[in-house]
């Protein structure tokens, strides 16, 4: 195998840097015309025909052979049983992850997700409850990108959130049933799981079937068909976001070991030949020694042509004139994954604004926090973390302000409220405040 895993060079004092870097980093996928109509087109069967139609396609795209809806259903058992055939090392792997996760998302809800409320002083109450959504989906692909991680950071911050219900839909071709997907989500606590996937587990999910109950939102990556599924079907239900291929960026003192920082790039490059993986760095000899890192390890990974794809295709290292620049280029990216490998991580993070998750210091490999650091891996990528969030038990809840207006507060109140009616034209509006009002407006 004679593979090369070149990514550009760019250095910021180059005059043609801004068209390179532009060229090379700014990239949008363009929506494809035939996978709409495909996707269109099974929506609007699944509405019409139900449990026959997501039957159907169940046959005809994953090949399976089934007499009825209840029979791609997974029970609890099954995801126990699951569970319990793993060895020892990995079901402790998943608890631990799942409970060091679980604990972060734990914080997170103290942090922001409760209600809240307080008084005027004439005894007007004003605040917010948050409730948990009743019932949820949750998709998580099946075959090559079957993530028993993913299970995890969808169900759990929903279970933290207090959602009453967790359905989970994975395709399962050919019948081949992943053991530790299926074990993370007894882990994770999902109430209920169906062997469907694709558009039209989307669509039963949304508008819900005999058999699917139809849920408040639905979470969780995809292919580009269940991308497009989740777009057109939002509205009638919530969405999590639409996640492009994985992103990571490196922002390089010089400081780590260099075969640290060519194996995280390699870490989200192995994921898809569209992934994203950059180096920031103001050092050209250290640059050049990850470039040699790179040479070297590329031909021990098992998947060295996705992430030789992924270097020659997206991935740049880039010379910048200090950290300080470096890190605004990177604000102007805004990247999913950020590492500041630096010896003084904390010098630069606050100059950095828009990043999924930010991973500080040379220990802090982001493949830690894709599994078990705590915080959730589910991240927006393409430059969308300049206005998103990563998932989080705010995204399984929702809010209603609460107003309880005492006597008191209706007279003041009253006289506001009725003045911006009038001003509307809107008499009836004037009026109910105006009822209220102990001495009627002179
Ligand atoms: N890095 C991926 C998540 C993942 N990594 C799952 C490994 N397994 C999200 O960008
Ligand atoms: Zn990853």
């Amino acid at each position: 195998m004679n593979l090369k895993a070149a990514p550009v060079r760019l250095s910021t004092t180059s005059a043609d840097f801004e068209a390179e870097f532009k060229a090379r980093l700014h990239w949008s996928a363009e929506a494809d015309a035939a996978i709409e109509q495909v996707v269109a087109d099974i929506l609007a069967d699944v509405q019409r025909r139900g449990d026959e139609a997501v039957l159907d396609y169940t046959r005809r795209f994953d090949r399976l052979e089934v007499d009825g809806m209840p029979a791609l259903e997974l029970t609890a058992a099954e995801l126990r049983a699951a569970f319990e055939s793993l060895p020892a090392q990995q079901r402790d792997a998943l608890e631990t992850a799942a409970r060091r996760v679980r604990t972060y998302h734990e914080a997170q809800k103290k942090a922001s997700g409760e209600s809240w409320s307080y008084r005027d002083a004439d005894g007007t109450l004003l605040g917010q409850k948050v409730t948990p959504l009743d019932r949820v989906g949750i998709y998580v692909p099946g075959g090559k990108a079957a993530y028993p991680s993913s299970v995890l950071m969808n169900a759990v911050p929903a279970h933290v959130a207090g959602v009453g219900e967790i359905i989970m839909v994975v395709p399962t071709p050919g019948g081949e049933k992943n053991p530790l997907v299926l074990a993370a989500a007894h882990v994770a606590g999902v109430t209920r799981a169906f062997t469907i996937g694709g558009a039209q587990a989307v669509a039963a999910l949304a508008y819900g079937t005999r058999t699917i109950p139809k849920v408040d939102k639905i979470t969780g990556p995809g292919n580009a068909y269940v991308a497009s599924a989740k777009k057109r079907v939002f509205g009638t239900v919530g969405i999590d976001m639409i996640a492009g291929p994985s992103e990571i960026l490196v922002l390089a003192d010089g400081s780590t070991p260099p075969d640290w920082v060519a194996m995280d790039l390699f870490s989200q490059a192995e994921h898809d030949e569209l992934a994203q993986s950059i180096l920031l760095c103001p050092d050209a000899a250290y640059i050049e020694r990850v470039q040699q890192e790179i040479d070297r390890l590329l031909p021990s990974m098992p998947r060295a042509e996705i992430i030789a794809a992924s270097l020659n295709g997206r991935g740049a290292l880039i010379q910048t004139r200090s950290m300080e620049e470096a890190c605004e280029i990177s604000n102007r990216i805004a990247p999913e994954h950020l590492e500041v490998s630096s010896s003084e991580p904390h010098r630069w993070e606050p100059l950095l604004r828009h990043a999924g998750a930010i991973f500080l210091g040379a220990f802090t490999s982001e493949s830690l926090g894709d599994y078990c650091a705590g915080p959730n891996h589910v991240l927006p990528t393409s430059g969308t973390a300049r206005f998103s969030s990563p998932l989080g038990v705010y995204d399984f809840q929702k809010r209603s302000s609460l107003i309880e207006v005492s006597e008191e507060g209706a007279q003041a109140l009253g006289h506001v409220a009725s003045v911006l009616a009038h001003g509307e034209g809107l008499q009836a509006h004037a009026r109910a405040a105006e009822m209220r009002l102990r001495s009627p407006k002179p």
